[in-house]
């Protein structure tokens, strides 16, 4: 029986689909709404005691999996395709593993932070504010500032560290804070090269068809949170 991969809409599940898609191996998607923001009860399931999304099972092997990065690192572990990422001893291995983990230990956090901030009713001179939002301006800086001198960010290579960061920097936005990437033309660039990518397109094409993706500069004007979440409809292609 194949990979069985849950994905919730508009969420970092989406890496898993992209990956899944870009290996080109057969999984089953298994769609879930948000209600109307945070998760469904669908999700909890056994194996994921959280009822976060992703969420993946692989009925063979008797294994159930959360966690973004870990379900990426089964799913690379399973397939025979080496392509999207590196053993110790090839070239790149250190800055491949960095960047994986880059993604979700310090970028998404910092975006995170900002957002909840944003969110509070602290008015936008307080300090934490401030100081929420210069870590998300240099961790930009510095994912932007590592794309100028490569391709992709373990190098000259797409890998799954490209995979595990892309979330922060697109779908992520419509949750806050209002970024807007006019400051990082090595992440648009990036964001464009990523967005040409058949397995990208498909990826989101069948996890979110009817989401505008976010891979220009330009900032949402508003936040799902203030929206009141998903059925607000501001997310969605025009
Ligand atoms: N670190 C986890 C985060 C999982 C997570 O928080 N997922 C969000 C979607 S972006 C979620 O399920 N949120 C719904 C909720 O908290 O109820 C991962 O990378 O998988």
């Amino acid at each position: 029986m194949v990979l069985q991969v849950h994905h919730m809409e508009m969420s970092q599940s989406e890496r898993i689909l992209f990956l899944c898609e870009e290996l080109g191996i057969p999984y089953n998607l298994i769609r879930h709404k948000r209600a109307p923001l945070l998760a469904p009860d669908s999700l909890r399931l056994p194996g994921n005691p959280t009822g976060k999304a992703p969420f993946l099972e692989d009925p063979d092997e008797g294994v159930a999996l959360a966690e973004s990065g870990a379900i990426c690192e089964y799913i690379l572990a399973k397939s025979s395709d080496r392509t999207l990422s590196k053993r110790y001893g090839d070239k790149g291995y250190a800055d491949y593993i960095y960047w994986f983990h880059y993604a979700n230990a310090s970028l998404l956090p910092a975006m995170v932070g900002s957002m909840f901030l944003m969110h509070s009713q602290l008015p936008a001179d307080d300090a934490t504010r401030q100081w929420a939002q210069a870590r998300l301006d240099g961790a930009l800086k510095y994912v932007d500032s590592r794309l100028e001198s490569v391709k992709w960010l373990a190098g000259e290579d797409f890998t799954a560290a490209d995979v595990m960061t892309v979330y922060t920097v697109t779908t992520q936005r419509y949750f806050g804070p209002n970024v807007s990437l006019a400051a990082y033309p090595n992440i648009l660039r990036w964001l464009k090269d990523v967005s040409e990518r058949p397995g990208y397109r498909r990826a989101m094409e069948k996890g979110d068809p009817e989401m505008e993706l976010l891979i220009t500069a330009d900032a949402p004007t508003t936040t799902l949170l203030q929206e009141g979440g998903i059925t607000s409809g501001t997310w969605k292609k025009k």
